[in-house]
């Protein structure tokens, strides 16, 4: 049997969330009185909640109160929740329900990696958390990507080697994340921006079983 196991990425890597984070980030960003791109959002994949906002307000020249900071945060994940509330298993990506059967029938173990504290009510969403053989998440670290603990932990819940991991990802701070834990990097974007990762493919179409199978050698 193979040693291998992956480890998966959720926003941007199993479901489109990236698009209702730039969202509710945009509102907040003209709220506040300056617009917020989608070349600009790249900065936040990945990002945890709270060094996103540092870095949105950074974006708009904007200082705001510790107390300030508290309120946009909660009210961003507020609106953030509205959007993901109405989403349902049409929204899992391209080739990710075949791959997760294949390793399922390989018997290869996989978890999630993801920087979001909201990924358990997301994966419900869209019917997938049972699936996975562990769930490590924003609540269960305490450096957020690109430090590797995320994926680390993932590995050790897994009792696989990080060598043996193979890491799914969308972010720039998720791939060196994944390239610090000495894991396998698969990054899933525009490789200009996901600079440094073992494999580069534009979209999860191209997560096909042949690549699976290479993978895990
Ligand atoms: P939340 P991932 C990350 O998830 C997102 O890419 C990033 O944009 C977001 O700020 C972060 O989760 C925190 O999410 O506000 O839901 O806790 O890509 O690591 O799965
Ligand atoms: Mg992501």
């Amino acid at each position: 049997m193979s040693q291998k196991a992956f480890i998966f990425d959720l926003d941007g890597v199993i479901v489109d969330t990236a698009k209702y984070h730039f969202l509710a980030w945009k509102e907040l960003a003209e709220s506040l009185g300056f617009d917020f791109t989608e070349e600009q959002n790249e900065l936040l994949k990945g990002v945890s909640r709270v060094r996103s906002l540092e870095i949105l307000l950074e974006i708009g020249n904007v200082e705001l109160s510790q107390e300030e900071k508290d309120k946009y945060l909660h009210e961003k994940n507020e609106q953030y929740l509205r959007y993901i509330a109405k989403m349902d298993t049409r929204e899992i990506l391209p080739g990710i329900p075949e791959l997760l059967l294949f390793l399922k029938s390989e018997k290869i173990p996989f978890a999630l990696g993801s920087a979001s504290k909201n990924a358990r009510l997301i994966l419900e969403n869209l019917k997938l958390l049972d699936d996975f053989d562990a769930i490590v998440d924003g609540n269960d670290v305490s450096t957020a990507k690109p430090d590797p603990e995320v994926f680390l932990i993932a590995a050790k819940k897994l009792g696989k080697k990080p060598e043996d991991c193979i890491v799914i990802e969308d972010a720039a701070a998720g791939v060196q994340a994944a390239n610090s834990a000495l894991m396998t990097s698969v990054a899933i974007g525009d490789p200009e921006v996901l600079k440094g990762a073992d494999y580069n493919l534009k979209s999860t179409n191209e997560l096909t079983l042949d690549l699976a199978r290479r993978l895990i050698g």
